[in-house]
């Protein structure tokens, strides 16, 4: 029997609402035996691939960050993608990178800081960091390679800053090897790329969490992007000093409690 909780009662409310919406386009479009085969082929691919994860992200975390950004006040959330991992180190200084990255990647300097909607320094929140290699790969993702290279956790001081040393990720190709990349690029003609980006997440107790990523001013596939995932909050002019470019992002953070009217 099923319990009528109210997490039951969403479940059913928003499975149907899929079902119904799937229904119709099936309906619509007079999708055949042959066709719904092969999509039930296909799903079986993405799952054996391990690669279900990559697609939905692709398709639909960005209509999830609409809804989120229409909810709260404070910075701009962008997509998280599926190479998140919790755990990585807490570095003081510098993001581990792969040897040799260097010569492919500038420096990149982030630094910024954490205040409420009030302008308020937020102090010890947690800030995780994490991005690609030069080759296009994550750490504790792939090939497996360690966690910590291109990810790193960072603490606000106490009027709310933070710095690191990383190096600047280039744009990144999805793996378009397995279903997802084919999808992408034979059968609905689309590159597989995403601008080159740096991802975020910001935490502390008291406040929404915030998840984000930033775009370079410029970049290729900054206005192509095959997750859909950039808006022009996320896009950041390009600012060096002593050479090394620097990223600058200034987070605001939305309390657990508030909620757009
Ligand atoms: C990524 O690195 C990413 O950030 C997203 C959103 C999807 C696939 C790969
Ligand atoms: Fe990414």
């Amino acid at each position: 029997m099923s319990q009528s909780t109210p997490e039951a009662d969403r479940t059913t409310t928003v499975v149907m609402a899929v079902v119904e919406g799937v229904r119709d386009v099936l309906r619509s479009h007079e999708v055949s035996f042959d066709e719904y085969r092969a999509a039930v082929r296909y799903l079986m691919t993405v799952a054996e691939a391990g690669e279900t994860p990559l697609l939905l992200d692709v398709f639909l975390n960005s209509t999830i960050v609409e809804i989120e950004n229409a909810q709260a006040q404070g910075s701009k959330a962008a997509i998280e993608g599926p190479y998140y991992r919790e755990g990585a180190p807490l570095v003081e200084e510098r993001i581990a990178n792969l040897p040799g990255d260097e010569q492919h990647q500038p420096p990149l300097l982030v630094r910024g800081s954490v205040r409420d909607t009030e302008g308020k320094p937020v102090a010890d929140a947690e800030i995780d960091i994490w991005h690609s290699t030069a080759d296009g790969r994550y750490g504790g993702c792939h090939d497996g390679l360690p966690l910590e290279i291109g990810r790193g956790r960072l603490r606000s001081d106490a009027q709310g800053r933070f710095e690191v040393r990383t190096l600047k990720p280039v744009p990144y190709h999805i793996p378009n090897q397995g279903p997802t990349g084919e999808l992408l690029e034979k059968h609905l003609g689309q590159h597989s790329w995403r601008p080159a980006h740096v991802h975020f997440k910001v935490r502390k107790e008291g406040f929404r969490p915030l998840t984000t990523q930033s775009y370079f001013e410029g970049g290729d596939y900054v206005d192509s992007d095959c997750c859909n995932g950039v808006a022009p909050e996320l896009v950041h002019p390009r600012r060096t000093e002593d050479g090394a470019e620097i990223l600058q992002m200034d987070f605001v953070l939305a309390s657990a409690l508030q909620r757009v009217a």
